[in-house]
This record gives structure tokens, C-alpha cells and sequence, in this order.
């Protein structure tokens, strides 16, 4: 049995897809990233990535976050949102089986239902079977069946609380396409400052301000991502926040060195 504490790691969709055009991924990323991981070596991590331009535009052209409105083509939608998470799985698994990483996808339409978009229900037999055996379960944001809304969206990274939360992560690693959080959004104002450092109350003021996302994002971007994570740095699980677009920095986060980031910690 694998007693260890899980380190969870999001790859964020803006790392490993172009958001600026529909279901185009950073296939070069995805499989240095991949190298990263099986460099790391770890029996108790969790990968959980987001949707970049494959869920994003689909959800967002058939309203699927706000859930089903009576629309018959929004059912269509629900269905085309959770492939084209699949397709992009399928890329990421790809890279990580090509480098003998004992990775299998969950899919968490099959296995989490919300209530209001936030997680009531999750059957976890599988992932803690697959723990036990130490395997490396692969989760993504999704479209999932909602009990109020009909469906939703369900994001990475309120997955990533929510796992760091039922599982006592040791730590977060989140890999994002700049290095780290700035004190604005770093796309829009290239004089924005990196921050080294955030505790929760620094995070909890910081948060409105950061940036949407570039691209379609029905998630809600950098402010989203950090709303998100706010329970699990109250609950005492330290963050990195890095660039996962940039050599070696997962690889670094992963395996405790510092690397160029935010590291976000309770006090
Ligand atoms: O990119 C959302 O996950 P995120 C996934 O982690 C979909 O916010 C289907 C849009």
C-alpha cells in the first residue's frame, strides 16, 4: 500500500495548448514535460491538467458551465466538450506512456458529479486502487454531470483542491505559461512584477487583480485558478506556482528545488 502523501501537479491548458487557436496543442511541451515527470522519479503523484483550446471554445460556444437550459444542441456540446478533453488526454497520455510512466487517465465525467459546479460526489475506488499499485492517475478539467445544473464544468484546478484536501496532499505544483504569479496580469503589463513569495493573506488581496486568461476560458484564467487553490493553502498544503513552459522548472518543483515562481504558503 502507497501510504505516501500525493503531490498533485496541474498542467495548466495554457502550457500545453496554443489558446489562441482552436485544439492546437504545444506538443514539443507536452513531451518535455512528460520527461520531466519520469526524471522526478515519484510514486505519489497525481496529474491533473486543464483544457486549454480544446475544452474552452467548445464549452463556451455551447454555454455548458452554466449547465443545460433546455437546449437540445447544448447536449451535443456537453458531449463534443468532453472528447475534446479526451483528444487532449489522449495527447498527454501519449507522451507520458511513450516515456514508460505507468500513467492512466480517470476521467472525471465517469467518476464526479457536482452540485452547483462544486464536487458532491466523486467514486474513488479506482484512483485509490491504482494509488495502492502506484500507478499515476492523470485527471482533467471536464464536463460533468451537474444535480442542480443538469452539467457543468468542472476545472482542474478546483479538482486539484480538491484532491490536495481529500488526500492531505504533501504539496501543489501548478505549471502555468509564465514563471510564477505577477503582481498584474504579466501579458497585458510587461512591467508587471514576478512575486517570490505569497501567504494566505497576501493571496486572498492579490486575487481579484490577477488576469483573465488570453483566449476563451470559461474557467475564469490566473484569478479563477487562484480562487480555486485558496482552500488548500488554508488547509496548510504549500503551491508553486511555475512555468511549465520553461525547461526543467516541473522537474525542479516536483523534486523540492527552488525554481523561478510563486510560492504560496498559509502563514
Ligand atoms: O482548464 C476546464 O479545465 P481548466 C476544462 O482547468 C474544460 O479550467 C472542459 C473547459
Amino acid at each position: 500500500m502507497n501510504d505516501a502523501r500525493p503531490i498533485i501537479l496541474k498542467l495548466g491548458g495554457s502550457a500545453i495548448t496554443d489558446k489562441t487557436t482552436e485544439a492546437i496543442p504545444k506538443n514539443e511541451i507536452i513531451n518535455r514535460l512528460a520527461e520531466e515527470i519520469k526524471r522526478a522519479d515519484l510514486d505519489n503523484l497525481i496529474i491533473v491538467h486543464g483544457g486549454g483550446s480544446f475544452g474552452h471554445p467548445t464549452a463556451a460556444k455551447y454555454g455548458i458551465k452554466d449547465g443545460y437550459k433546455e437546449d437540445p444542441t447544448q447536449k451535443f456540446g456537453y458531449a463534443e466538450t468532453h472528447h475534446m478533453m479526451t483528444v487532449l488526454n489522449g495527447l498527454v497520455m501519449d507522451a507520458l506512456i511513450w516515456h514508460e510512466i505507468p500513467a492512466v487517465s480517470v476521467a472525471p465525467a465517469n467518476c464526479m458529479v457536482t452540485e452547483n459546479g462544486k464536487v458532491k460526489t466523486f467514486d474513488e475506488t479506482a484512483l485509490k486502487a491504482m494509488s495502492k499499485l502506484i500507478f499515476t492517475p492523470v485527471l482533467y478539467g471536464d464536463a460533468v454531470m451537474d444535480e442542480k445544473l443538469g452539467f457543468t464544468i468542472l476545472s482542474g484546478d478546483q479538482l486539484v483542491t480538491y484532491l490536495a484536501l481529500k488526500y492531505n496532499a504533501e504539496k501543489i505544483v501548478v505549471g502555468v505559461d509564465t514563471d510564477g504569479i505577477f503582481e498584474a496580469d504579466p501579458k497585458t503589463n510587461p512591467e508587471a512584477k514576478p512575486i517570490k513569495h505569497l501567504n494566505l493573506t497576501e493571496l486572498k488581496a492579490l486575487q481579484p487583480k490577477l488576469g483573465k486568461a488570453a483566449g476563451t476560458d470559461v474557467t475564469g484564467g490566473m484569478a479563477g485558478k487562484i480562487a480555486e487553490l485558496i482552500p488548500a493553502v488554508e488547509a496548510g498544503i504549500p503551491v508553486t506556482v511555475t512555468g511549465a513552459t520553461k525547461s526543467l522548472s516541473i522537474y525542479r518543483a516536483l523534486t523540492g528545488q527552488s525554481v523561478l515562481g510563486t510560492v504560496i504558503e498559509k502563514t
